[in-house]
């Protein structure tokens, strides 16, 4: 299977010098696409930088801090004219291991989107302090109620969708940014009808940078789950 890896980054210098050499290395077939907003700290030169060393990488440039949701978008968007058979998104922190990558893999094979989720197999989630825990686990639970969709980790990061996916959605259309970014995706996917399944992963917070979630981003959170519900019932979605 060929893969494109989409990494968003905004400040993320010290882990994508890490991270980067780390994908490449897991196997020819992967290649990486950094989805950077003008980050300054430099992190868009240094991807650049290693870009130049390996024709498997590639960095899209954006102008400013655009929001996660956007980035993921114009990523898929590159991904569906790229030779290549699944796309995942992932994080730039490390909070998401890359070791996973050969169970995401093993998994598409037999449905269209794979979520790496923390809250499958009890609750995997390393050194996050109790009160975003509960806010994520929360969030969790509040989307399953609100939207009906059964995903135990609607709002996790880590994940792989069969090209196709990409293709038969309406880019143009998803409106969230943050958390509620993964919401969406997921219920369009859900509503499509595609085969979505979890499987485990351990999270384990950043040691380095800086987490960009803010209260805007909590707020989407709160409404888009209603939204998602009204298109559904307006037969929209
Ligand atoms: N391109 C881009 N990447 C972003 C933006 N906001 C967050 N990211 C990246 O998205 C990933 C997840 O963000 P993070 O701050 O770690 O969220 P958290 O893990 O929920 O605290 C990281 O790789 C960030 O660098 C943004 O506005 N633009
Ligand atoms: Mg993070």
């Amino acid at each position: 299977m060929k893969s494109l890896i989409i990494v968003p980054t905004y400040n993320e210098l010290e882990n994508i010098r890490r991270l980067l050499p780390e994908l490449m290395a897991l196997d020819p077939d992967i290649r990486v696409l950094v989805v950077d907003d003008n980050s300054p700290d430099g992190t868009g030169k240094l991807a650049d930088e290693l870009a130049a060393e390996n024709e498997r990488l590639s960095v899209l440039h954006r102008p400013g801090k655009l929001g996660l949701g956007s980035a993921y978008v114009a990523g898929f968007k590159y991904a569906i004219r790229q030779d290549v058979d699944c796309v995942f998104e992932m994080d730039a922190d490390f909070s998401h291991d890359p070791a996973m990558i050969p169970r995401f893999l093993e998994q598409i094979d037999s449905c269209d989107v794979v979520i790496g989720s923390r809250y499958i197999s009890g609750i995997n989630v390393v050194n996050w302090p109790m009160s975003r825990l509960l806010l994520s686990y929360f969030a969790n639970i509040y989307t399953r109620l609100v939207t009906g969709m059964t995903i135990r980790d609607t709002t996790a990061g880590y994940k792989c969708f069969r090209r196709e996916v990409l293709e038969q959605l309406d880019l143009d259309e998803v409106r969230s940014d943050g958390y509620a970014f993964q919401i969406e995706m997921n219920f369009r996917c859900w509503r499509k009808g595609y085969r979505i399944r979890e499987i485990p992963i351990i999270f384990v917070d950043r040691r380095s940078g800086t987490s960009k979630l803010s209260r805007g981003v909590i707020n989407e959170a709160v409404w888009i789950p209603w939204w998602l519900r009204l298109q559904r019932l307006l037969r929209r979605m």
